[in-house]
């Protein structure tokens, strides 16, 4: 179970970070509820086990990292195989409803920034700023929205299947049509992976380009994150590391010129400079903002968990 939704998670079966958190979380829970034996320490350590697996199976997004150590959460003061089953089981259920909830609350919130005649361009495929785009169309708003494909795994097509099967007007354009059509576009809504201390933003790759087009066009640029993708580990300094994937998914390895490298970053970093607003579920905060929420609200005891 536990290496099953690893291995999803790493060929992309489950993607998206919010996606990823949340199926960590419901493995943990898995493994809890059928560990056979009634060995403490056995049980606590194949536990540990699991969530460094899982953790391990993408390491950029911290939404799969709070995802899983979200269930850890009072396991060892539970003395008893079954005290720490109940304390994952529980941890995890409330984790995917507190996950689910806050997308939801995202789309509320965002749905408050898009006005009549708005044009959005998204990128990749973010089910929180998607949530955000579908919520304002639902409530009757009339704008349109450019969707980039989003090479080399093109999530682009599922954000236009999306948004088209909620009757959004959605524009497929290629990555490299951002900076055309920015002077047409009036608020970008992207997703997140993850959100340092200082408010910087690590999402697929290309969502730097994005932005610095943005900034030069002078259109605001929105994140839609749910506060667990604030990476705890920043408040101390650490980089988050930008996953790198394989060759093959940009080019089939025998048509590449003997002698050429190939760099396949799947996720960039967009400095806080460039960020207008960062739409949670606590609501709308500056990326200056980031820093108090993750003390008060993740705080120390999650980073300390470590
Ligand atoms: C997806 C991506 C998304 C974020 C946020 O990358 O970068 O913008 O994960 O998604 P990949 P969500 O396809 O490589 O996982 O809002 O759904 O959590």
């Amino acid at each position: 179970m536990v290496t099953d939704t690893a291995q999803k998670i790493t060929d992309m079966t489950i993607r998206g970070a919010g996606r990823i958190a949340r199926a960590g979380a419901a493995a943990m829970r898995d493994y809890a509820r059928a560990y056979p034996g009634d060995d403490l320490e056995d049980f606590r350590k194949g536990l540990k086990e699991s969530a460094d697996i899982l953790i391990a199976s993408r390491p950029t997004a911290v939404s799969l990292w709070n995802g899983v150590h979200a269930t850890l959460l009072g396991v060892e003061d539970a003395d008893t195989v079954d005290g720490v089953r109940a304390v994952v089981i529980r941890n995890a259920d409330a984790f995917i409803t507190r996950s689910e909830g806050a997308v939801k609350a995202i789309a509320r919130i965002g749905a408050n920034r898009i006005e009549d005649g708005d044009v959005i361009l998204t990128h990749c495929n973010s089910s929180a700023a998607i949530g955000a785009i579908i919520e304002a169309h639902r409530q009757g708003k009339r704008f349109r929205v450019y969707a980039t494909e989003s090479r080399p795994w093109r999530q682009g097509l599922l954000t236009v299947r999306d948004l088209s099967e909620a009757g959004v007007d959605v524009t497929l354009i290629i990555d490299s049509v951002v900076n055309s059509v920015m002077k047409h576009v009036t608020k970008v809504f992207v997703g997140a992976d993850t959100i340092t201390s200082h408010g910087a933003l690590i999402n697929k790759v290309g969502t730097s380009m994005v932005a610095l087009a943005a900034h030069e066009a002078r259109v605001q640029l929105y994140v839609c994150s749910e506060t667990y993708k604030f990476s705890p580990m920043t408040l101390s300094g650490e980089m988050v590391k930008i996953e790198e994937r394989e060759v093959s998914e940009i080019i089939a390895p025998g048509d590449l010129p003997e002698g050429v490298r190939v760099f396949n970053p799947v996720f960039d970093c967009t400095p806080a400079s460039h960020i207008d607003g960062i739409i949670t579920e606590l609501g709308l905060m500056a990326p200056a903002a980031v820093y108090g929420v993750m003390v008060s609200q993740l705080g120390y005891s999650v980073f300390g968990e470590e």
